[in-house]
């Protein structure tokens, strides 16, 4: 049993005398804390003890918003904002899935797009159009009844399109360079092709779409917004140096590569107030044909920055995005400590990981994604020990409720 337990527990330096010396008085403070739960076996009595004393159970807040417990649920792409016209989110069944895991102390939404040209998948849904914004307001409204908070992921893909997902938009980066992926279109799996560089008055017009998304996220009931500055898409794509190539103030070096990301959060803290603003960065992954010649550089600078604009927090996606956790290249100890707003961490994940880190400071809340998809009720396993459901991934982003609403609760 871990040693802070102990000191939980007891209340003083010399449990362990008192252990030896007078174990009716121990077994009476732990009566006490427990109440009727003295009676459990010892795995279960180790369980409650740990979900009695683990700041991962806890209340908390992260800039301005107030949590019941530094669960997070990670933002997760379901592509099924089917109707009407496959981008206005908000359908019953859409309603249905975020009210069931509103355990969760903060719900990160899925990414949800700044404009049409920033769509990059079938049926994910936007946050640009008042349709859209209405379909928004149900689901932030459940997830408040239900007592979580909830924050959208504002989202531009860049790159990671195809003009069949944008409504013929040509899709848009820092540079022009193809990635090497595949677009998922109604016409089946075609080449993303190479991209429009954006001029400059575009960049500008790209970050006052992320302002206006952000202004619409509050319209609709969001505590706030995560900008999605992860995983290879727009704004990604500008801090790193395999997609940016350009040679103006938006490109080369570090503090010109940060431009762009540091402009978007700009914006929304103009627009929503810092409190309300956190990113998610994920300095070492290379799904979607993403690369950088010194990750640790550029995103000391980014780390920095944000630092000084006092945004709520940074949520980090640690190694390779679903993948290797003990990938070298990147400090998130040092932008822990360097960081005052929370951190929040993520990847691969597990309940006794997540206690771990919480309870030892390396983090202020931990963020789950496939586990939040196959178990609704994760805070509650969790809390119990209970056992989890595996996620069945044939239906992360298949149509419909199966593999969406109909995963089991204990
Ligand atoms: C999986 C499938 C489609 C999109 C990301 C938004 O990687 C995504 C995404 C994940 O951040």
């Amino acid at each position: 049993m871990p040693s802070y337990l102990y000191g939980d527990i007891s209340g003083t330096e010399s449990f362990a005398h008192e252990r030896n010396n007078n174990r009716s008085l121990v077994f009476a403070s732990i009566s006490a804390l427990l109440g009727d739960a003295a009676h459990l076996s010892l795995p279960h009595l180790f369980l409650k003890i740990q979900m009695t004393t683990s700041q991962l159970f806890k209340p908390t807040r992260i800039g301005d918003i107030e949590l019941a417990n530094r669960i997070v649920m990670a933002p997760l792409t379901r592509c099924r904002a089917d109707e009407p016209g496959g981008d206005v989110p908000g359908s019953d069944m859409n309603v249905d899935y975020y009210r069931q895991r509103s355990s969760a102390g903060l719900i990160i939404s899925e990414g949800t797009q700044v404009s049409p040209t920033g769509k990059g998948y079938m049926a994910t849904p936007g946050i640009y159009s008042d349709a859209q914004v209405e379909g928004w307001k149900r689901i932030t409204k459940a997830v408040h009844e239900a007592g979580a908070k909830i924050v959208a992921q504002i989202w531009h893909v860049g790159r990671i399109t195809h003009p069949d997902l944008t409504g013929g938009t040509p899709p848009v980066a820092p540079s022009a360079i193809q990635p090497k992926v595949a677009a998922y279109t109604r016409n089946g799996k075609v080449d993303a092709p190479v991209p429009h560089a954006l001029s400059v008055d575009e960049i500008k017009e790209v970050v006052s779409q992320f302002r206006q998304g952000a202004a619409n996220a509050r319209r609709a009931g969001f505590d706030g917004v995560e900008i999605h500055g992860a995983n290879g898409y727009l704004v990604d794509q500008f801090i790193r140096d395999g997609s940016n190539q350009r040679s103006d103030a938006y490109g080369g070096s570090v503090e010109n590569r940060c431009r762009f990301a540091l402009e978007v959060v700009d914006a929304c803290v103009a627009e929503i107030g810092a409190g309300r603003v956190g990113i998610r960065l994920s300095p070492l992954t290379t799904f979607n044909d993403m690369s950088d010649s010194n990750p640790q550089a550029v995103f000391n600078h980014l780390v920095e920055e944000l630092n000084k604009r006092g945004i709520a927090f940074i949520h980090f996606i640690e190694g390779e995005t679903g993948g290797p956790r003990d990938v070298p290249g990147f400090d998130y100890a040092w932008a822990r400590q360097a960081f005052k707003g929370s951190y929040i961490a993520n990847n691969g994940y597990d309940r006794q990981m997540a206690i771990d880190a919480v309870d030892s400071g390396r983090a202020d809340a931990i963020a789950f994604g496939r586990l939040f998809i196959a178990n609704p009720d994760l805070v509650e396993r969790f809390k119990l020990g209970a056992a989890l459901n595996t996620p069945n991934p044939d239906t992360f982003y298949a149509p419909g409720p199966v593999g969406y609403t109909d995963y089991a609760t204990l």
